[in-house]
This record gives structure tokens, C-alpha cells and sequence, in this order.
């Protein structure tokens, strides 16, 4: 199901003119078009709304061209922000995959719903927004990756990849059994979808339906359809790819370095029939494994395109900066690729909706887990509480609401609360987040002035140690802790790549001592018990 599709969708765009206007070739019509019916009449919600929550997973900001447009286009994820709105300000609580799940679900941050990282359980006796819309009459489903090891609660239907799950051919949990679906994930988790909303759901309830990608996660397989897109393209280096750390303890610690960290057999696939480049004993082994999921058809497509690459690769026999730089791009050209999937697959949840009559009452989300770098400083993967992690992409369509940018600095720990009051049940008083509906509807309210964040996982395969921080709307101030003890402060109007740490220098005496107040405050205000341990400097 779902190979071989081929859209490749152009943009005519105006840079100056955020209403994109798409001229798509060949099966385009999977890609809806931008003047949807719903948007411009003020609709009077009789109807209950419905909720689609697309979540991918590790997909950047930089990487969706409603933000970003250096790397890639991504017309049918910008449809929802060009008859919506793009959230500019938006963040993580803990960035990292199920963290940033059990924080969705709840409305709170890590420490109050128990799942600080990767290594957790969650407990799913416990309230989540699933569960309240269920109570209140909503059809609800899950499906793809769900990496929170207990079974889903709240749910009418479930359908999950088993742990962080595969790319090719996945084994899914389907309400408690398990079953091994043949295709590339992406197309199969849309299938799924799309099979519910059809045929699985009652379709005289109202439904939220959680749709969680697991591209573009670590290792960035393409669909086999996309392998030879964007073959002759060059990606900007970033301007921090060769950052020194100085100054920063913690990302000089970290391992998560596309240098040294990123393989070239597991993360750029240069498995060789010939077995002669070795890397990583066990990533390679890994890497090596990795392609035995593959059916023969798939397996003949993903050699043709990479066996001519290793091939070179092998010749080239790059070093030192040329092999950097050969890594990076090997990077940047398979991540877009797969990002080019998960927007064709967005495509046709959107169309499905505009063919079943669904845009008048349905809000669609996109978003992603976290950030991710692409690059910058040198990396990949997420976990710090800098900006391209810390940060997230946002976009919401909601019918009859505001269009354009939405600036407040909202949270991932605003989702639960949002689609509660969206579906008119009460918002429980211990939700920590904050409804964005008012902002949704394009009002103007009062809003929060600054935001916390804690990051739990250490030590971990990347190394990066705990921290927690405050960001307002010009500072970010942080603290290393555990292994480390080490503050950070940033002025992200004159320094927005970071690189500067000016805690402690003469003259931010006065910004640190508010920040620190402001810092011990929302540990306060959300119950952290670090506040205990920590925060008396
Ligand atoms: C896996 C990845 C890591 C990644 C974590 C967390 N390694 O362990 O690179 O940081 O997931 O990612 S891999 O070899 O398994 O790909 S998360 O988004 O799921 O939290
Ligand atoms: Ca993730």
C-alpha cells in the first residue's frame, strides 16, 4: 500500500504572500487545495468539533517550509497554516519523545505525570484528555507511534508500533494483538487513519483522532518512491556546523555530533555488499540488520539508489572537513526525503476530510514531538533546552477561527486544555496548561510572560546532561545539574545561535537575579520538587 505514489508537488509562492498558491502536477489532487470552503465563514459551531492531531515525530521547523523555506517545501502541511494559523512561539516541556507524549496527554509537565524520560512507564490509570473527550461522548483513536511502553487508555481504537517501531514492513499492537503490516510506515499509519475515520468510528459521535507518525525519526529511511528526490540538491551549512562549545559545558559533553557521532553504516547507509566499511561495532551490526526487513522489491529499489553511492563513497575516501560536510548532506537529502512522505500522507488526510464534508468542524493539528537539529552546532537529535529542540512546529486549522501567526508562547502542556474547552468539557483544575482557544479565536487575552523546562534523560546514548530553565520573551536562562553544575544564560535579540553564554558577566547582574526569581516561581507554581534541591543561588 502506498508505494510508488510519486507526487512531487512545485510551489509558485510569493515570498511575500503567506497564501501559497500550489500548481501540482500528475495525482496532485491527493494534495488539497488552498481555498478550502470553511475558512472565510465565520461558523457558528452548532456541529461538535472534531479533532485531528497530527503529530510526526522529531520533524524541525526548519524542515516545514510554512516556517522555513531554505530546505524543503511542504505544501500540504503549510495548507494548514495558510488557512490557519502558525504558531511562532511555540515549545516542549521535556524534549524529548515520551516525555513530550505524557506531557500532551495530560496537561502537565514531566514531573507531575511521572514520565521524565525514555526509560519510564506510564501510567495510564491516570487523567488524560483522551480519556475526558471519551467520558463526554468523543470517538477516539491512536494510531502510530505511541512510545509510552503501557498500553494506550482512553481509546476506542488503538493501533500502535511497538516501541519507537520500523520504517519498513512495522509490527503494530492493534488493540492488544500484534500484527506486522507490509508497506513504508508512513503510508501505512495514514491507511490506517484513514480506514478508521471510514469505517471503524460511529459516525454520529464527534472523534479525536490522534495520528502520530514515526518518520522523521533516527534513522530517516525513505519511502522507496522518494528515494531519488532531491539528488541534486545542496544543503546550506549551517552557520554553528563547526561550533567550538566554548563557553558551554554541557554541548561540549554532549554526543550527538554528526562528526563523531552520527554512523556512517547506521545513519547514513553504507552498508556494503562487500562488508569492507566498518564503523560502530554495534551500530554497524545494526545498520547491517536493519535492511533484512525489507521485502525483495523494496530491498532491489533501496540498492539501486545506494549502491552507487557507497560505491562512490568508497572511491572518494573523504576526510576531515570533505567527510563532515559528505556526512551532513547525506543527512539533510534522506531526512528531506522522508519528510517529503510525511507530507504527501498529510495530503490525503486533509483531502479525506474536504471529500467527506469534515472541514466545517474538524480542527486539524500538526506538530511534531520536539525540534530537531539540522545541523546547527554541529548535531542532530534534540534534548537541549536551546531553540531548534526546545522549540516545535505548530500550525492549527480551526474552522471559522483566526488565520495567520499566533505569537504567545504556548506549550506542549496547552494542547490537553485547548481540545477539552474545544469540545466543551470542563478544563480539570490540576492541568497545568493553559487553553490557546482564546488565541485561536483570535482574541486578545492575557498571557503567560515566560516558560519552563525540564530535561530529565542522563546519562543517555547522547549524552546531554539534566537541566531545567526559564525562557521569557528575550532571555533563556538554564541549569546543568547531576554531573554538572552549570548555568547558561542567552539574549536571543542579539544572540539567537546561542554561542555566547554571558552568565555571570558584568552588566547581567540584574536580568539573572529576575530570571532565577521568575525560575524558582514556576517551580513553585507547577510543583517541581527540584525546587527543593536546587535554586537557593
Ligand atoms: C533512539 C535513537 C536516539 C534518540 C532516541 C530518543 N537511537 O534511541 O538517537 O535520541 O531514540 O528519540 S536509535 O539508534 O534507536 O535510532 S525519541 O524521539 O524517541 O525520544
Ligand atoms: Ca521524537
Amino acid at each position: 500500500l502506498g508505494e510508488g505514489l510519486g507526487v512531487r508537488p512545485f510551489i509558485t509562492t510569493n515570498p511575500m504572500n503567506r497564501n501559497l498558491s500550489l500548481s501540482l502536477t500528475g495525482a496532485a489532487l491527493l494534495a488539497p487545495m488552498a481555498n478550502a470552503t470553511a475558512q472565510t465563514k465565520q461558523v457558528k459551531h452548532k456541529k461538535p468539533m472534531n479533532i485531528v492531531y497530527i503529530m510526526s515525530d522529531d520533524h524541525s521547523y526548519q524542515t516545514i517550509s510554512a516556517y522555513d523555506k531554505r530546505f524543503i517545501e511542504t505544501p500540504n502541511i503549510d495548507w494548514i497554516a495558510n488557512n490557519g494559523v502558525r504558531f511562532t512561539n511555540s515549545y516542549v516541556a521535556n524534549s524529548l519523545s515520551g516525555p513530550s507524549r505524557a506531557c500532551m496527554l495530560t496537561g502537565k509537565h514531566s514531573h507531575a505525570n511521572g514520565f521524565t524520560d525514555n526509560t519510564k512507564t506510564f501510567d495510564g490509570s491516570q487523567q488524560t484528555y483522551p480519556k475526558l473527550l471519551q467520558k463526554a461522548g468523543y470517538q477516539t483513536a491512536m494510531i502510530g507511534k505511541w512510545h509510552l511502553t503501557s498500553d494506550p487508555t482512553g481509546f476506542n481504537y488503538w493501533d500502535i508500533l511497538i516501541g519507537q517501531g520500523d520504517y519498513y514492513n512495522p509490527d503494530f499492537k492493534c488493540n492488544g494483538q500484534k500484527t506486522k503490516r507490509p508497506g513504508y510506515v508512513t503510508n501505512v499509519i495514514t491507511d490506517l487513519a484513514l480506514d478508521w475515520l471510514e469505517n471503524k468510528r460511529d459516525k454520529d459521535k464527534p472523534f479525536c483522532l490522534l495520528l502520530h507518525h514515526k518518520a522523521p525519526h533516527r534513522v530517516w529511511d525513505p519511502d522507496t518512491c522518494d528515494l531519488d528526490l532531491y539528488n541534486d540538491r545542496n544543503y546550506p551549512l549551517p552557520a554553528t556546523f563547526y561550533d567550538n562549545y566554548e563557553g558551554r559545558q554541557a554541548a561540549a559533553k554532549q554526543k550527538m555530533s554528526i562528526i563523531k557521532d552520527m554512523d556512517i553504516v547506521y545513519d547514513l547507509k553504507m552498508a556494503d555488499k562487500e562488508n569492507e566499511i566498518h564503523s560502530n561495532k554495534w551500530l554497524e551490526k545494526w545498520g547491517r540488520e536493519a535492511r533484512l526487513r525489507m521485502s525483495p522489491s523494496q530491498r532491489e529499489q533501496w540498492d539501486k539508489h545506494y549502491d552507487p553511492i557507497i560505491k562512490k563513497f568508497k572511491e572518494d575516501k573523504l576526510t576531515g572537513k570533505a567527510l563532515a560536510e559528505w556526512k551532513y548532506q547525506r543527512y539533510m537529502h534522506d531526512y528531506m526525503r522522508v519528510i517529503h512522505s510525511v507530507d504527501r500522507n498529510v495530503g490525503r488526510v486533509i483531502d479525506y476530510l474536504r471529500k467527506h464534508n469534515l472541514l466545517d468542524n474538524t480542527l486539524i493539528v500538526y506538530t511534531s514531538d520536539q525540534g530537531f537539529y539540522m545541523g546547527e552546532h554541529g548535531w542532530f537529535d534534540k534534548r537541549f533546552m536551546y531553540e531548534e529542540s526546545f522549540r516545535t512546529p505548530l500550525l492549527m486549522y480551526m474552522p471559522g477561527g483566526k488565520r495567520g501567526d499566533i505569537t504567545e508562547m504556548v506549550q506542549n502542556i496547552d494542547y490537553a486544555p485547548t481540545f477539552l474547552q474545544l469540545a466543551g468539557v470542563q478544563v480539570p483544575k490540576d492541568i497545568q496548561g493553559v487553553s490557546m482557544l482564546p488565541l485561536l479565536k483570535g482574541k486578545r487575552v492575557p498571557w503567560r510572560k515566560s516558560l519552563y523546562y525540564h530535561y530529565y534523560e542522563f546519562p543517555d546514548e547522547h549524552n546531554v546532561c539534566r537541566h531545567y530553565g526559564v525562557k521569557d520573551q528575550r532571555y533563556v536562562l538554564i541549569h546543568f545539574y547531576d554531573d554538572i553544575d552549570a548555568w547558561e544564560l542567552y539574549d536571543l535579540k542579539t544572540d539567537p545561535s546561542q554561542l555566547n553564554n554571558i552568565y555571570g558577566r558584568p552588566g547581567t547582574e540584574t536580568i539573572t537575579r529576575n530570571l532565577k526569581k521568575e525560575l524558582l516561581r514556576l517551580q513553585e507554581q507547577y510543583d517541581d520538587p527540584i525546587r527543593h534541591k536546587m535554586v537557593k543561588e
